[in-house]
Order: structure tokens, then sequence, then C-alpha cells
């Protein structure tokens, strides 16, 4: 392991630094100094640590007060702007808490900085309320991805500190004895560029880029006035598409080469047989090869690729005949997994027959009854095809879920119900029946426990949780779109705002993003440079309490589920960073603000 000078360079790193960071970032004036009239920062009071919009909720949790009141603060003068009561007690058992208190303080809308103060309790950091906190976000983790780019240098006018040269070309991958085929037998060499590394390693997953690239495309196809403001500094900005959509098109580009164009197959993976050491990208240079073509990978190609052909559909003069092109992909992709249904991925099997052993992430998923329906969903949306929905009808109600790369069902209702005046009258409700009843339970959820969060059950703390809280807010805002009740809104951004603060550890989980943010993900490129600060922008996995068992890393301070996460990087089951976690809480906090921020909406 490489990453070692440079965790004991991190270990010096100050607070004021990473405050520093956070201003750069995020340009948000939060994590100031507490001023000496006041109790200095108190640990049992967390909130968002970016800030809120003027007419968005503003709740903060409170823990162990024994009064019942609370009040706001101007952050520099510490006068009284507003006086509230805390909610009553509650305990937690998932994070072991005991009287556990909120403070909404939602009507206060007056722009500026504050302090949340509880007697016996102490003041909170400093947050702000004002236009920017959540823009920062979006801007924050969509850059995220560009940081993750293979294959092209990244310069400093885009990069900044953390410009590095271009690593895993690509371009002479090799085809794994597992996916040979007759135009392509073990050994071609094909040319597989572009896209993201998929986390903290080195390799490029079809499944993880589906729902990665899907949730990014949503955002320009649901917000398409604010994603065209939305300016990352990428080096395609400027050039008349949204940069979301610059981002997305450059790993489609890339998950178009692991179609194979003899037969419409995709390959599951681009991967080096091994995790690389923690090298910098472009020393990583082991052999690359594309392994077997899978039936999950294939239909995730299938339905973005749709997607993207109706989203581009709209841009005819800067990307001419691609609608086209990727509409055929799609239905390439669509006809060889309707003849290969059982084409399952699973890595024991195919190293059992084929060499080299192949080590890395899996992804391997046994069920793709989702994966029909979700491809079928945006096949049919993309060509108006009814033969789409009756191959695989999209209403399955044992199975709807808040959407991960191993369940994408509910992504056929999500979009389904974006276009649900293109169906029948009868399925258009049944399916946003049942989006709906899901967010519902969700909202449920958030309105009964402690933190007033929906990650309320034991199953949510699984590895990348931190992606259920985002996948969660990502379903409860289709259900407010749907319904304009702003209690769903509310609920999903009550879960961004554990992303951020309002949890139990007390991190904002964001890199770069807060007044405490991760300092050590389990990421290759940040662990390899020079840098201090890791790479910007990503979410980590989050609380896992099976973490311990699975990456062996010691010092979790707690294993009860929302407590059990360790800023280390040896912890790559709670502090990985991966772009399925990125995406939904890119399209989150993009969604959140342009839902407030766009126009001012009364505080519920
Ligand atoms: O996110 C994946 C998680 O759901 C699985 O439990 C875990 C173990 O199989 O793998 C995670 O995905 C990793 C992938 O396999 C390789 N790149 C890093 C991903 C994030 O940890």
């Amino acid at each position: 392991m490489t990453g070692g000078r440079h965790r004991a360079m991190r270990t010096i790193v100050t607070h004021t630094m990473r405050i520093a960071v956070s201003l750069s970032f995020a340009a948000s004036p939060v994590g100031a100094q507490t001023p000496s009239s006041i109790a200095p920062t108190a640990a049992a009071i967390r909130l968002s640590q970016l800030g809120f919009l003027p007419a968005a909720p503003k709740v903060a949790v409170v823990v162990g007060a024994g009064a019942s009141t609370f009040a706001v603060v101007g952050a520099e003068r510490s006068d009284t702007v507003l006086r509230g009561v805390l909610t009553p007690s509650k305990s937690w058992a998932l994070s072991g808490e005991e009287n556990v208190r909120r403070a909404d303080f939602s009507r206060l809308t007056r722009p500026g900085r504050y302090r949340l103060v509880v007697p016996g309790v102490g003041a909170s950091a400093a947050f702000e309320i004002g236009p920017r906190p959540l823009r920062a976000l979006a801007v924050a983790t969509l850059k995220g991805f560009y940081y993750q780019r293979t294959a092209i240098p990244l310069e400093p006018t885009y990069a900044g500190r953390w410009a590095r040269g271009a690593g895993h070309p690509d371009t002479a991958v090799l085809v794994h004895p597992s996916a040979a085929s007759p135009s392509r037998p073990a050994g071609t060499r094909i040319s597989s560029p572009l896209g993201w590394y998929d986390a903290g390693d080195y390799n490029k997953y079809v499944v993880n880029s589906g729902i990665s690239t899907y949730s990014l495309l949503l955002l320009a196809e649901q917000y398409p006035q604010y994603a065209s403001a939305l300016r990352t500094n990428i080096p395609e900005s400027g050039n008349a598409l949204p940069d979301v959509l610059d981002e997305a098109l450059f790993n489609v580009r890339w998950m178009r080469t692991m179609q194979d164009p003899a037969d419409g197959g995709v390959y599951h993976k681009l991967t080096n047989a091994a995790f690389d050491q923690f090298i910098e990208p472009r020393a990583a240079t082991a052999p690359r090869y594309v392994v077997q073509k899978s039936t999950a990978a294939t239909l995730d190609f299938a339905a973005v690729m749709a997607q993207a052909s109706r989203v581009v559909r709209g841009y005819p003069r800067q990307l001419p005949g691609l609608a086209d092109s990727l509409a055929s992909a799609a239905l390439a992709a669509w006809r060889w997994a309707r003849q290969h249904p059982d084409s399952l991925y699973d890595q024991s099997r195919l190293n059992a027959a084929t060499a080299p052993q192949i080590q890395t992430g899996t992804y391997g998923d046994r069920r793709v009854g989702d994966e029909f329906r979700w491809a079928a969903a945006e096949l049919f949306l993309t060509t108006k095809q009814d033969s789409f929905l009756v191959a695989a009808p999209p209403v399955v109600s044992d199975s709807v879920d808040v959407p991960s790369w191993g369940s994408v069902g509910t992504l056929a209702l999500v979009s389904l119900a974006e276009h649900r005046r293109e169906l029948s009258i009868a399925t258009a409700s049944e399916i946003v029946e049942l989006l709906i009843g899901l967010a519902r339970s969700l909202r449920l959820v958030a309105d009964t426990t402690a933190y007033g969060i929906a990650m309320g059950r034991r199953a949510d703390f699984t590895w990348g949780s931190n992606a259920v809280a985002a996948n969660q807010g990502l379903v409860l805002v289709q259900a407010y779109r749907l319904t304009r009740d702003t209690s769903y809104l509310r609920a999903a951004h009550a879960n961004l705002d554990y992303l951020v603060g309002r949890n139990p550890t007390g991190y904002s989980f964001v890199t770069g993003v807060g007044t405490k943010t991760p300092m050590f993900p389990h990421h290759r490129p940040s662990a390899s440079d020079t840098i201090p600060e890791p790479v910007p922008g990503l979410l980590v996995g989050g609380p896992n309490p099976s973490a311990p068992q699975q990456d062996h890393c010691t010092g979790y301070p707690s294993s009860l589920p929302a407590l059990s996460y360790l800023d280390a990087q040896c912890s790559y089951a709670s502090n990985e960073i991966a772009i399925n976690w990125n995406a939904p809480i890119a399209y989150l906090s993009a969604a959140i603000d342009a839902e407030y921020g766009a126009r001012p909406r009364r505080a519920p």
C-alpha cells in the first residue's frame, strides 16, 4: 500500500484547514469560529453543515437536552432572532440514543448566519440561511463525477489542486476467455475508453454504471431548466449542453463500447484481474479485461441507452444522429437479453472455468426480472411500442422498493410515472399509486423516527447506506412531483440533511463539503496524490454495522447501525466512495434546490 505517507500527512490537517476546503468548495460561510460569548459548538446538536434555503424546512436534532426550549441567534452578535420549543423526547434504537428531540426553525426565513442554542447543551456550529448552500452541494457532487473520469488528464483549470495525469486509456483491453465469441476470440484487443472509475477502485462495471448514469439523466430530464444553469466547470462547460448531460454522456460513450457489435450482448465489466494497489491512476497499468456478457449488464445498458436516446433527442443540432444510434444499441441489447435470460454473473463459476482469475467487484445479481422491467419501460417510452410492456409488465406489486444497483424495478416506475400521459389511464394510475405507496411508507418512517428521517429500519444500514438515504429521497421527490404534497418534499429534505450532518456520527458524509467531513476515504486517487484533503464532492458509503466483518478494519466507534462508520482508508465497507452513491445525492440536492430555491415556497 502506498497510502501510508499521505495518511500520516492528513492526520496533521487542522480543523481550520478543513473549513477552508469547505469554503472554497461550497462557497458558503459555514463553520466559522464560535464567538466567545456563547458556549463552544455542541456535538449534541446535529444539523445540516451546509445551511438552508430560506423557503425550506429547517430542522436540527438535539440529544440530551434537559430543558425543552431552543433559540436561534445571530452568528456574530448572538442576538436572539427566534425562540421555539423542542419536540417531545424520543429514543432511537439504531443509534442507542435516548432523549432525542428536534428543533424546527423553519419559520426563520431571513437570510443570514446563525447558530442554534439549546440551554444546557450549547450552541451549534454556525450555519447559513441563504440561496447558495444546496446549489454548492449539487455542483460539488456532480463535479465528483469529473474527478472519477478515466482516460483523460484532469487539468488544473477544472480540477484545481486535484489535477492529475490521465489513467487507464483502455484502448487495448483484452477479451477474457469468459467473454470469447466467434468474432472476438479470447485475447482479442478491443478499445473501450472513457467512463468513470466505479468507486475507490479503478474498474468500470456496467451494472453500477446503469443506475448511476440514469440518476444523472433523470435530473436532466425532470429539471431541464435547473440542469441548464448548473455549471460544474468541466471541459465541456459552455458547449450548449447542460453540464450534467455532458457528464452523463462521458459515461454513456464508454458504455456503448461494452456492447459486442456482433450480437448486441454487453460485457459485465472492464476490469483488472485483481484490485490495484493504492497508486495513482496513471501508474496503474496492469492488463485490463472485458469479462462475460451478462443479462443484468445488457438490460441495464438497454435501459440507459433508451433513456439517453430520449434525453439527447432534445439536442439534434449539437448531437446529430446520436438519439437514433443509442436507440438501436438499446434494441440490440434487449434482443440479446431476451435470448440469454440466464446469463447471470457468477464470479466463482467463471473462475472455476477460465483464467486469469478475476477478483474484483462482482455486482452479481441473481434476479433479473426487475432489470427486464426497467429496460422494457425505457424502451417503451423511447420507441412508443407497447410490445415492451407486454413482454415485461412494469407493475409487480411485491417488489417495489428503494432503488439500488441490484434492484432497479422502481426506476421503471419512476420513468413511466414521469411520462404517465403516454400510458393508459388505468396503467398510469396503478404505477403512480405504487410509487406513492412506497413514498408514503418512507414518509411514515420519517414522521415517527427520532431524527425525522426515512432511515428507520435496521436493513437500511447496509454497505452504501448513504445511498439508501439518497435514493429514499429520490423516491420521495417523485411522490412530491406527482402529488405536489409538500410533506414528501420535507421528508426528502430531511434525508438530505441526514447526509450532510443531521446524523449521530456528526459527519457531513460528502468529502470537502461541510465542517466535519471524511478525510480518509477508501479512494485510490485521494490516497495516492500529495494533497492532504481527499478529492472533494464524493459521498462515502456510510454507517454499516457489518463493516468490521467485511473489511476487517479496526477502530469502529460502535456496532450500532447508525454509528458504525469509520473515517479510515481501510474501511472500504463504510468509507469508500462510489458513483452509484454520488448520483442520487447529486439528483437529490439539485431537485431540492430546484424545488425550494427556484420559486419561493412557504416553509411548511
Ligand atoms: O456497493 C456494493 C455493495 O452493495 C456490495 O455489498 C459490495 C460487496 O459486493 O460491493 C459494493 O460495490 C463495490 C464494487 O463491488 C467494487 N467497487 C467498489 C464498490 C463499492 O464498495
